[in-house]
């Protein structure tokens, strides 16, 4: 079935996404088709055939009948299928990995609470946030400054990333691979920079990357950071305070 310029991505929720996309889509084209050989068929089979003035008709109550009803039972049909899709999407289920996904002008940093794992990038250091996959993996996310956005195209998913909110919400990578992200919103000087990549990998893929960082170096790092974020996360106020530019 075609796309209509969209991609399924590589999580439940966009390809769920993406099936709704998929069947609005096919369904304006139902309708149009109906449309427009509705109108053919009364321009070609009504057309001037000489000067009488045809036969006048007015309410036909079934069919103006018809023709509401129809349509509000198909904004019903959207309505349903999309919410279906939204709370997909929105659901939270209980998850072993967490992500504190913290936007800054320009970059990223994900700590990931209960272990020592810390990444941090900005601009063109585009930091990469390792995920395992076929996996519910729980993101809370907020910004240091300004308003970001979240954004991975394979995921079909973007979350504001807000001062003093914590943004929350689960992803499922079904694939694994490199993904690209980037901030949508328009933050500042080094906004067109503010990339980052998804890595999605295999269970026993991640807890090996897990391990690389149980040195005495990440292990207080990780601890000062996690300070930050569980304080940020606790009063859902951003810090104002600049996260130590550690890279990884
Ligand atoms: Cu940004």
């Amino acid at each position: 079935m075609p796309g209509f310029g969209a991609s399924a991505g590589v999580t439940e929720s966009s390809k769920s996404a993406f099936h709704l996309w998929q069947g609005f889509s096919i369904g304006a084209v139902i309708i149009g088709a109906l449309v427009v050989v509705l109108m053919l068929w009364a321009i070609v089979r009504y057309r001037r055939k000489g000067d009488r003035i045809p036969e006048q008709h007015q309410y036909h109550l079934p069919l103006e009948v018809i023709y509401t009803v129809v349509p509000i039972l198909i904004v019903f049909g959207l309505f349903a299928a999309t919410l279906v899709v939204e709370n997909k999407a929105t659901a939270n289920p209980k998850t072993n990995v967490v992500v504190n996904v913290n936007a800054f002008q320009w970059g990223w940093q994900f700590l990931y609470p209960g272990t020592n794992a810390l990444v941090y990038g900005q601009t063109t250091q585009s930091p990469i946030m390792e995920i395992p996959v076929n996996t519910n993996v729980h993101i809370n996310l907020t910004s240091t400054d300004v308003i970001h956005g979240f954004y991975v195209r394979a995921f079909n998913f973007s979350r504001y990333a807000l001062p003093g909110v914590v943004n929350q919400f689960t992803i499922r990578a079904q694939s694994t691979g490199t993904f690209f992200g980037q901030c949508t919103q328009l933050c500042g000087l080094y906004h067109s920079l503010m990339f980052f990549r998804v890595k999605v990998v295999t269970p026993t893929q991640y807890a090996q990357w897990l391990s690389t960082f149980n040195n005495p170096a990440d292990i207080a790092k990780a601890a000062a950071a996690l300070a930050t974020t569980n304080a940020e996360l606790a009063s859902g106020v951003a810090s104002k305070t600049s996260y130590t530019k550690f890279g990884r």
